[in-house]
C-alpha cells in the first residue's frame, strides 16, 4: 500500500529589494497553478521568500530593518496566496520573517508556516540554527547578519501529522546540522520541507565555495537517508543585489536519491511523486532506532546537556 503525496518544489529566482511583495505572491501564485496542473498536494517556498535576503546588508533604523517582517501571517499580501491555495486544494510551506508581538514585547525570527490542503494552519517552525554574525564587519563583500535581526526559535525541532503522515520544518542553515534530522527522526518524521538562501560566497570561508551546491546535496542526502526521510530544499537562487546564490531546489528519497531537481536559477517547480510508505524499509531496518540506536553506549558525551566540542 502506498501513501502517496506529489510534492512541488517551487524555487524562486531572485527577489530583488525593489520587488514588492504582491510581485513576489503573482510570481508564487504562477507556480501554484503551475502545481496544481500538475497534481501537487504540497507546495514548498523558499526561506523568506516574500522579500530580498535583506540580511545581507548592515541597517540600524529599526523601521527599515521592520519593513522586512510580517506582523501578521496571513497578511494582506500574503492573503491571495491562501485563497488560492485553498481554492485549488493545495497544501504550502512558506518561509518568511515574523515580526510576533507579545504584549508590548516584540520578537523577530526566521520562520516558516505549515498549511493544509484546506486551508488551515497545521504548524509553524521559528529558525534554530541562526548563521552568520550580529556586528558589521565592512570588510565582507556582503554581510550575513541573520544573528542580529532574528532571535533563535525557542521551540525546537517538532514534527507534525499532515499530508497523511508526518511532516517537520527546518530553515536553510539548519539543514547542514545532524542533529535537525535526528530530533524531527526522533518523532518517526516522512517528509522533512526546508526552504534556504544560499549565497554561493562564503566569507568566512571562500575556499568552500567551489563546493556549495556539492555540501547542499550532500546534507539533505544524508539526513534523509540516516532518518528514513522524505527531504525537500528549495531555494531562492540568481543573483540577488549583487550577490549570487545557489539553486539547485531538490526532492530527496529517504534511500537518499534526488528524485526531481531544478535546473535554473529562476523560478521554477520540480514535482516528484512521494510514496511516504518509502520511509519504512529504512526505518524498519538499518535505522531501527529502537533496535540499534545505543545512545546510553554513546558514551558521557551523549548524556551531557551542551555537548560543545573543545576549542580549537
Ligand atoms: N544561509 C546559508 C546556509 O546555511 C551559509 C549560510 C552560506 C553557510 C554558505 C555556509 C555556506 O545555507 C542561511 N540563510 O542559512
Amino acid at each position: 500500500m502506498a501513501r502517496w503525496v506529489t510534492v512541488g518544489a517551487a524555487q524562486l529566482g531572485p527577489v530583488q529589494r525593489r520587488h514588492s511583495r504582491a510581485e513576489v505572491v503573482e510570481r508564487m501564485l504562477v507556480l501554484l497553478r503551475r502545481a496544481a496542473e500538475m497534481g501537487c498536494d504540497l507546495v514548498v517556498f523558499p526561506e523568506l521568500a516574500l522579500t530580498t535576503f535583506f540580511p545581507r546588508w548592515f541597517m540600524t533604523d529599526q523601521a527599515e530593518i521592520d519593513s522586512f517582517f510580517e506582523p501578521e501571517m496571513p497578511g494582506p499580501a500574503t492573503a491571495p496566496l491562501f485563497d488560492e491555495a485553498a481554492r485549488l486544494g493545495i497544501g504550502f510551506y512558506l518561509g518568511y520573517a515574523e515580526l510576533a508581538t507579545d504584549g508590548d514585547r516584540a520578537s523577530r525570527y526566521n520562520s516558516s508556516i505549515l498549511v493544509e490542503r484546506d486551508g488551515s494552519v497545521v504548524g509553524k517552525y521559528r529558525k534554530v540554527h541562526l548563521p552568520g554574525h550580529d556586528e558589521h564587519e565592512p570588510r565582507r563583500r556582503f554581510q550575513h547578519l541573520e544573528k542580529r535581526y532574528f532571535d533563535v526559535g525557542p521551540e525546537g525541532f517538532r514534527a507534525f501529522r499532515a499530508f497523511g503522515g508526518i511532516v517537520g520544518m527546518a530553515l536553510c542553515n539548519d539543514r547542514r546540522w545532524p542533529e535537525t534530522y535526528r530530533l524531527l527522526g526522533l518523532q518517526g518524521v516522512e517528509l522533512v520541507l526546508i526552504g534556504y538562501n544560499t549565497p554561493v560566497h562564503n566569507p568566512p570561508a571562500p575556499e568552500h565555495d567551489l563546493l556549495g551546491n556539492f555540501h547542499n546535496h550532500l546534507v539533505m542526502q544524508a539526513g534523509a537517508y540516516q532518518n528514513g526521510t522524505w527531504v525537500v530544499g528549495v531555494a531562492k537562487a540568481g543573483d540577488e543585489e549583487g550577490v549570487p546564490m545557489i539553486g539547485q531546489s531538490a526532492i530527496v528519497a529517504p534511500s537518499g536519491e534526488i528524485v526531481a531537481q531544478c535546473s535554473t536559477l529562476d523560478d521554477e517547480l520540480a514535482v516528484a511523486r512521494c510514496d511516504l510508505d518509502r520511509c519504512t524499509s529504512y526505518k524498519t531496518t538499518v535505522f531501527d532506532f529502537g533496535r540499534h540506536r545505543r545512545i546510553e553506549h554513546y558514551g558521557p558525551i551523549a548524556t551531557q546537556a551542551a555537548a560543545l566540542p573543545p576549542p580549537l
